[in-house]
């Protein structure tokens, strides 16, 4: 089978992980968002395509949950001494990887092209394809005014309130070369349990990807990112509760109008109704081990073949 996945970081890539293990893997493309990409030092950071990368290569550092395993930090303290700012923090294998990232970009290879090879590298056989190769970026607009994505998530520990976020550059970003095609040639569109508003929303905001999967004619499947009602990790059960007026399945399915016919939720979140054309797949989807991963990507695999 033929999988196109939609991906932030941690949430998605274990959901990716869980895939490799019940499907072909070079079957497999993930769409990764790239609306949380910075630069610092000049570098471009884009983290959910590098947790991606990491995680699937088996070189991510699974404790602290971002960055690259066997890290050292002997590059941001002599940056620390010298007075950078470091409150974006980039270990020293990390900072190769963004070094090689640096030079390719300045010689013109786009993003895509870089991930692809960087892949290859780490011995990926699934494609991971950023949504764009051009620049977007997600502004969280919160109480104490607007704040570039990482200076809110980050600096800011996502405390703030947020109100709305935007896209800059989504009207004009065009999906990376791949995406469109490997959305139009999928036997299934999976979206990752990421957050709906800044992991998945920015890759949306590109409109041939949004259009790709609208125009679709195969099964589209979400998985929900909460567990009765609470975000695995970071801020998504807030962001639903402000932006979407509750963290229900309901809710998450409300942020995929027309994008999707059945949403993957936990069990511990029963008895909703979903809008309609979505139908509701209860399941266990807390990813703690290979085993609890390959089952909420089966899950979402039998959901699509029973749609079909
Ligand atoms: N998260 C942090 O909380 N603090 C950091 O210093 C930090 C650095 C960092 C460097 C590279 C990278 O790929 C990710 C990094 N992250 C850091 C995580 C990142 O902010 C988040 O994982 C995503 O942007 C949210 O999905």
């Amino acid at each position: 089978v033929r999988v196109a996945v939609l991906s932030g970081g941690v949430g998605g890539a274990r959901f990716v992980q869980g895939l490799l293990d019940a499907v072909e893997p070079s079957g497999v493309t993930v769409i990764a968002n790239v609306g949380d990409d910075l630069e610092v030092y000049g570098l471009h950071v884009s983290p959910d395509v590098d947790t991606l990368l990491y995680t699937v290569g088996g070189e991510a550092d699974l404790e602290r949950g971002w960055g690259r395993r066997g890290e050292t930090w002997r590059a941001r303290d002599a940056a620390t001494q010298l007075g950078a700012e470091t409150w974006f923090q980039l270990g020293d294998r990390d900072l190769g990887l963004h070094l090689a990232r640096r030079e390719a970009l300045d010689r013109g290879e786009p993003l895509s092209a870089i991930t692809a090879r960087f892949a290859r590298t780490f011995g990926i056989e699934v494609r991971i394809l950023p949504a764009t190769d051009d620049r977007l970026r997600t502004w969280v607009a919160t109480g104490e005014g607007e704040l570039s994505f990482q200076e809110w998530f980050v600096l800011r520990r996502h405390e703030p309130e947020v109100q709305g976020v935007r896209f800059d550059g989504a009207d004009t970003a065009q999906a990376a070369p791949g995406v469109v095609e490997a959305i139009a040639a999928a036997d299934l569109i999976a979206i990752g349990p990421s957050n709906p508003f800044v992991s998945i929303g920015p890759i949306l905001a590109v409109e041939e990807i949004r259009e790709a999967i609208r125009s679709r004619r195969v099964p589209s499947v979400a998985v929900s990112p909460l567990i009765g009602g609470k975000a695995v990790k970071g801020p998504a059960d807030r962001m639903l509760k402000n932006l979407a007026g509750g963290t229900g399945p309901e809710h998450v399915a409300s942020c995929y109008q027309g994008l999707i016919d059945a949403l993957v939720y936990d069990e511990a979140d029963r008895d909703v109704s979903l809008p309609d054309g979505v139908r509701p797949i209860a399941t266990s989807t807390l990813m703690t081990d290979a085993a609890s991963r390959r089952r909420v990507a089966e899950a979402s695999l039998e959901a699509a073949a029973a749609l079909r």
